[in-house]
């Protein structure tokens, strides 16, 4: 696969971005979903701080608190015997195993305008801003759809109560409207296709079941956004493969003469995570006809190897011009980085089942 990583990659990183309080640091500016809009090219960042701690032996976890509308500043000792610190994106309960109880940073949707999709101004404030009780951890991984002229924005919100999928919309990227959560705990990485197909909206989204099943992708019908109904499992984890732990939607699916082409990530056990594609189709998204038996794109670049969580390349969202795509991809859950490759060799490099 022809990869062409953009010369200015990372394209965003932390240090672009002002803390929204002067005791946070920004420590991720990743995973961004994209829109275009009025011209320019819309990230919607999701923009991860901390508290800065002046105790190395003191862990700070925000918790957004409703009543007050403020953040909360829980201390944490690393040497408190109840809790797991060893991922540095969660604070588990020993017991618990893998469910956790703090984050150690917290999330939300920022801004940031480009004219030529490689030079982005961020803006000053929040654009959307953890804001109930379902998104006391934070809001995070953003995606887009355009429908007409609405942008349908869906997030995962992240609590005590679980990570669900809440939905708003906006038409100018100033007024935003709440829908409430779409799909409920466990549930991630939900993508909206652009139009409907025969009378109904489809979603794909990503249950982690507990008892029975793994992390894997389904797809759901619906007719007005809002309530999802005929459930059906897609696509799922491929034993000895580069996703064999846990696969989800990646970006809003793009519609060819083949069929649907989905880039999903994958992760392996060991949580590298990668891109690949499946191709649905075109009347029936519930049926698969191709996907990738490799990745379409690895974490390879320093900054795709290095960073707060590493090995790890994330794409939200694509623009599609002809036969260029151009993934914009979070990596290492740090920074933004944009990435050209050919649809076409994207479709010709899928084993057709
Ligand atoms: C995982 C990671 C984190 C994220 C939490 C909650 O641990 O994706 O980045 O904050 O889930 O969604």
């Amino acid at each position: 696969m022809n990869v062409y990583r953009y010369e200015e990659n990372p394209l965003v990183t932390p240090s672009d971005v002002k803390p929204h309080r002067d005791d946070f640091e920004v420590i991720g500016a990743f995973n961004a979903g994209i829109a275009k809009y009025n011209g320019e090219v819309i990230m919607l960042l999701r923009v991860a701080e901390r508290p800065i701690s002046d105790d190395p032996n003191m862990v700070k976890a925000p918790v957004y608190n409703v009543e007050t509308g403020e953040l909360e500043i829980h201390s944490l000792d690393l040497d408190d015997e109840r809790y797991n610190f060893s991922d540095p994106r969660v604070i588990c309960e020993k017991k618990n195993g893998k469910s956790f109880s703090y984050l150690t940073s917290i999330s939300y949707i920022r801004l940031a305008r480009s004219k030529d999709g490689r030079n982005f101004t961020i803006e000053d404030d929040p654009f959307i801003y953890p804001s109930n009780e379902l998104e006391t951890f934070g809001i995070e991984d953003p995606r887009v759809t355009q429908i007409g002229d609405t942008y349908y924005i869906y997030y995962s919100a992240v609590s005590p109560a679980g990570v669900g999928e809440s939905l708003v919309s906006t038409k100018d990227f100033v007024e935003v409207e709440h829908h409430g959560m779409i799909f409920c705990p466990e549930n991630k990485d939900v993508l909206i296709f652009p139009e409907k197909i025969n009378g109904l909206y489809y979603a794909l989204h990503r249950p982690v079941p507990k008892s029975t099943g793994a992390p894997e992708i389904w797809v759901a019908e619906s007719t007005n956004l809002l309530h999802w109904g005929n459930h059906k499992h897609l696509i799922g984890l491929r034993d000895g493969m580069w996703d064999n732990g846990r696969i989800g939607g990646g970006a809003v699916p793009i519609k060819t003469e083949k069929g649907w082409l989905e880039l999903y990530h994958g992760a392996s056990k060991e949580d590298r995570y990668c891109m690949g594609a499946v191709l649905l189709d075109l009347e029936n998204p519930a049926k698969v006809i191709a996907r990738s038996e490799t990745p379409i794109l690895e974490p390879e670049a320093d900054y795709e190897v290095d960073g707060f969580f590493g090995n790890v390349v994330f794409s939200c969202g694509v623009l599609v011009e002809d036969d260029v795509v151009m993934m914009y991809y979070g990596v290492a859950d740090t920074s933004m980085a944009c990435a050209e490759l050919s649809l076409q060799e994207i479709l010709d490099s899928l084993t057709y089942l």
